[in-house]
């Protein structure tokens, strides 16, 4: 595994861990579900829920797959599977990168703007400097607009461990100047 992917996905288990008490758990992803959903404020409640469900079937795959001591919360080092075994989370990760995209995106143009981008990011946990260095990377067109479909991609990259050099790495640590 690449030394990018290791930390892409401390990154990642820190901020799932949104109650900082060192394991995912349900609750830690219901936290993130609820703040993510009310960043996505022009989002349809079909866009929301599709959210919501994906951040569901999120948890109930990392119980189902990595909860190797069966005592109902994910540690890091249980955490650390998921990119050993990717196959086993695509269409997991596929469900959520889509259903995240879709908030982003909620006039459906296939494009997403900066700002709401921002709002969905740092709903998630990400810093700003980083979540500004990550659009840039993804290439924003004229009016600081991203695909959606580079973004989709981007998220599942992110979890690849055989991946270095890709925007998502922009995400950990502080941002290029
Ligand atoms: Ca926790
Ligand atoms: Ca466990
Ligand atoms: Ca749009």
């Amino acid at each position: 595994m690449r030394t990018e992917a290791i930390s892409r996905v401390q990154l990642v288990f820190s901020l799932f861990d949104a109650n900082g008490n060192g394991y995912i758990e349900a609750e830690d992803l219901a936290l993130m579900a609820s703040r993510v959903v009310e960043a996505a404020r022009d989002s349809d409640d079909t866009a929301k829920n599709a959210m919501l469900a994906a951040f569901q079937r999120y948890w109930t795959t990392l119980a189902a797959e990595l909860d190797t001591d069966q005592d109902g919360r994910i540690s890091f080092d249980e955490y650390v599977a998921c990119v050993l075994a990717p196959e086993r989370f695509d269409g997991t990760i596929a469900e959520f990168a889509e259903s995240l995209g879709a908030l982003g995106d909620p006039d459906a143009d296939g494009l997403v703007e900066r700002p709401l981008f921002a709002a969905l990011m740092t709903a998630i946990g990400f810093e700003r400097p980083n979540i500004d260095a990550l659009f840039d990377a993804f290439g924003p067109s004229d009016g600081d607009r991203i695909a959606v479909t580079t973004w989709v991609e981007g998220i599942k990259d992110y979890y690849a461990p055989d991946k270095a050099g890709i925007p998502g790495d922009r995400l950990v640590g502080q941002p290029a100047a």
